[in-house]
């Protein structure tokens, strides 16, 4: 299985991350994609190639206008505002005000932007996004060359953002972008799986109301774990997408076997639909050892799911998330390629 992958990610590494009351090292750091690189390569992966430039048409087609002219000016406004620091969200549009009026000054534009304040932005923040965006439409395009597989190793993530909100630590949704590539490329039908331990809000939301994309998710409960606010079971979809929409929210201390009960029926209920091809969002924070998650699954856990996931026989293109137990997030996920090339 072929990867891509782009050096340009490192041009999005905040200092802060707010988290419990203070500002740490954000846990989505640089360094991540550094063990995955490794291990790949320990694999015999070695296929790694740089992707070209991001195809903005497609990116626009995805993402509100306005949405876009802000990720690409936000650090030009907020220093000209005389902000000393990184940008990070303290002003929401929250019940009852207006949620359709972005402020013209840039504090407030980037509250109505956001959907959560840990996640911040800097200089290089807009390069890091397209260049992640870049590797995810490299990898399908790949795929809808002929190949069987292909792995984007997107950093910054990309489940989290909407068509115009960011937060979650993504910006540009990868995953969304592959799966309308593969719908113009001829699939009447595509599925995307994200085993992510945190509900693909942001994916969810732009198909939310399409019968052509099936979006399931295996994720910790929102009563108990971020987002918080999206992906209850009682979420199917509406109109045309009623049905289309599969969430499997789990308990703190779920490990492999009801998570595997959960990926099996994700699986049967994507065959059932009649996927032509699969974007799987490859978060890896499932992870026993995670420090922001609460699910128990081990290494050799994600070799078998990627196993299940192979038994789809379908072309598909993973899209690298989250997962932040760093030393280990390249064994977890290198072992999903590996169980589903076995498949
Ligand atoms: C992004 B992805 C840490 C809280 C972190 C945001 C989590 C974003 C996860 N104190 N909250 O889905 O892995
Ligand atoms: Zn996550």
């Amino acid at each position: 299985m072929k990867t891509f992958f782009s050096e340009e990610h490192r041009r999005h590494f905040p200092q802060a991350e707010l988290s419990g009351g203070q500002f740490v090292t954000p846990y989505e750091r640089p360094s991540r994609v550094e063990y995955v690189l490794a291990r790949l390569k320990e694999r015999g992966m070695t296929d790694i190639v740089a992707p070209g430039a991001p195809d903005m048409a497609a990116i626009r087609a995805l993402c509100a206008p306005d949405y876009l002219d802000f990720l690409e000016n936000a650090w030009a406004e907020w220093k000209a505002e005389g902000m000393a620091g990184e940008i990070i969200a303290a002003n929401f549009p929250a019940r009852r005000m207006q949620a359709g009026r972005p402020p013209r000054n840039i504090d407030g534009k980037v509250g109505y932007y956001a959907l959560a304040s840990e996640t911040a932005m800097t200089g290089g923040t807009w390069a890091a996004a397209l260049s992640s965006a870049a590797s995810a439409q490299a990898a399908q395009a790949h795929v809808a060359g002929g190949a069987k597989s292909a792995f984007a190793l997107c950093r910054p993530p990309g489940h989290h953002a909407t068509a115009d909100m960011y937060g979650g630590y993504c910006f540009i949704n990868n995953a969304a972008l592959v799966a309308e590539a593969f719908r113009r490329d001829g699939a009447g039908r595509v599925a995307i799986l994200d085993i992510d331990f945190h509900h693909g809000n942001g994916t969810q939301d732009i198909f939310y109301d399409r019968g052509d994309i099936f979006f399931a998710s295996l994720h910790g409960a929102p009563e108990d774990a971020f987002p918080y606010f999206l992906g209850f079971a009682d979420e199917t979809g509406v109109g045309a997408g009623e049905g289309t929409t599969a969430n499997y929210p789990m308990l703190p201390g779920t490990g492999y076997g009801p998570w595997s009960a959960a990926l099996d029926d994700a699986i049967a209920r994507i065959r059932a639909f009649g996927a032509e091809a699969l974007v799987v969002s490859l978060g890896v924070d499932a992870y026993k050892d995670d420090p922001i998650s609460f699910f128990k699954l081990d290494s050799p856990d994600f070799m078998d799911a990627g196993r299940r996931i192979g038994t789809l026989g379908l072309p598909t293109v993973f899209c690298m998330e989250g997962g932040y137990a760093i030393e280990a997030v390249g064994v977890n996920a290198v072992n999903v390629l590996e169980g589903y090339q076995d498949a």
